[in-house]
């Protein structure tokens, strides 16, 4: 049996059951094959077996009472997966989806992101089953305060910096620096996402989305081409989807779809700056479903569907996990769907990565798309330490040079393993190579 089978093998039996940590690990370990074959060092030291191990995990009861006085009992969640480039970074997820399984594949998935920002951040992940759908402000303030109480004592700026992600943003970053401020004692950047007046950093908020796009416009500009123009399908409507549209209608673009955990809505006409000021209202303050916005706006609303089958030049899932199947890759490429861009962690299943790479559309994978979020994460950090905010076109500037650099990491190291357009490739192993240089350089820890 080869190395990578091995570790494939160890990872099976040491996970069972977590099987979006396997297909992640499983891609990571594809990608890098031809490197571990080439360089001994990294057998030597074991680093494969050492890299899909987590650093530390840890699990915690997250009791917390509803706004009827009943006990309500969570499972809360943070893995510190890698610190071998910097202090574990990554979001917190509050979602009834969440399990050990879903927080150990962001956490890998964030270790090599993290690692081709070019900033020091290790990579981690948290969250919690708990559904922040339905609940009020003062339940979602009990439920973050109760999550930090425990969560205080793993974290802090210089170990472990956590952020948002699926079901956390600016409001519960607020309750749970609040809790945090209290018990530590200490106003430090121990957390990012925050709001701009206390500690936040402009183009935050809209970084994953903006960096998605960045990304892509590098892509198209390797064939001459531009977004202006382009049919778009953008799928969620959260925090990454809204930002993905209001840069693609910056530059030109159309986009035709958003979504929820309920349905698609399909706006041939085009989601304008006014159509999305409605979405960002309906899901950032009233907290409402897509659908209403077919009802507002005359577009056509798919109960239970995704966007997929909409006929689109590109589409940026900014969703979930998952959510592109083989079947919707086939239906994509058919339709003339040029270059996928993921907004979302791991959208696309393995068969469809395996249709995008074999057909050699522009396919950016999250680990490279997206990392403008947890980037711009780092220059909030970086603010935070110095007690100096930077200017909005500064950040904006820095985020686009990262995504550029990104880009070009991707793009030539997968040339220099005879993948020529490849990002999956590109973004795996230039991801791989620090973190497991550095983990050399430390010596066996
Ligand atoms: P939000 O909570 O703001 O929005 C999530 C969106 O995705 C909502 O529209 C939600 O619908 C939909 N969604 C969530 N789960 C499912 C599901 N199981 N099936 C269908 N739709 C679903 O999260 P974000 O926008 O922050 O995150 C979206 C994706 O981007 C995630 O994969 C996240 O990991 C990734 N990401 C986020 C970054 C960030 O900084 N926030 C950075 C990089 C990546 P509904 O409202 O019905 O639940
Ligand atoms: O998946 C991600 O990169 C995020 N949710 C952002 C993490 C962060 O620390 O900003």
């Amino acid at each position: 049996m080869g190395a990578i089978e091995e570790v494939l093998e160890i990872v099976k039996r040491r996970n069972p059951g977590e099987k979006e940590f396997l297909q992640a690990v499983a891609e990571v370990m594809e990608s890098v094959r031809p490197v571990i074959e080439a360089n001994k060092v990294y057998q030597e030291g074991r680093i494969l077996e050492r890299i899909v191990e987590p650093e530390r995990v840890v699990l915690f009861r997250v009791p917390w009472v509803d706004d009827s006085g009943g006990v309500q009992v969570n499972r809360g969640f943070r893995v510190q997966f890698n610190s071998a480039i910097g202090p574990y970074k990554g979001g917190l997820r509050f979602h009834p989806s969440v399990y050990l399984g879903i927080i150990k594949f962001l956490g890998f998935e964030q270790v090599f992101k993290n690692s081709l920002t070019t900033l020091p951040m290790g990579g981690g992940k948290g969250g919690s089953d708990f559904d922040p759908k339905g609940k009020s402000d003062g339940e979602i303030m009990h439920f973050c305060q109760s999550f930090m109480t425990e969560l205080c004592r793993h974290i802090g700026a210089d170990c472990d910096v956590p952020a948002g992600d699926i079901g956390v943003g600016g409001r519960e970053i607020g309750y749970l620096f609040g809790q945090y401020k209290r018990i530590a004692n200490e106003f430090t950047g121990a957390l990012t996402g925050k709001k701009l007046k206390w500690g936040g950093s402009l183009i935050r908020p809209e970084a994953a989305g903006y960096g998605c796009i960045y990304f892509a416009e590098e892509m198209l500009k390797t064939c001459g081409e531009s977004l202006a123009g382009k049919v778009c399908a953008v799928s969620g409507s959260g925090n990454v989807a809204q930002y993905t549209v209001e840069k693609l209608n910056q530059l030109g673009a159309k986009v035709v779809s958003l979504s929820d955990s309920h349905g698609t809505i399909y706006d041939e006409d085009g989601i304008t700056e006014a159509k999305l000021k409605f979405v960002m209202d309906l899901k950032n303050v009233r907290r409402g479903r897509i659908k209403e916005y077919a009802a507002r706006h005359n577009a056509d609303y798919r109960e239970g569907k995704r966007p997929w089958d909409i006929p689109c030049d590109c589409a940026f899932p900014c969703a979930t996990e998952n959510e592109i199947s083989g079947a919707d890759a086939a239906t994509l490429l058919k339709n003339g769907c040029i270059l996928v861009s993921e907004g979302a962690n791991m959208p696309s299943d393995p068969q469809a990565v395996h249709l995008f790479v074999s057909k050699r559309i522009l396919y950016g994978p999250g680990k490279a798309a997206n990392a403008g979020g947890v980037a711009i994460s780092g220059l909030e950090m970086a603010q935070n330490a110095m007690r100096l905010p930077w200017p909005r076109e500064e950040v904006d500037r820095r985020l686009r040079d990262i995504m550029i650099e990104i880009h070009r990491q991707c793009r030539v190291t997968a040339e220099q393993w005879g993948q020529s357009g490849n990002y999956v490739m590109g973004a795996n192993i230039a991801g791989f190579v620090k973190v497991a240089d550095a983990m050399l350089d430390q010596g066996v820890v």
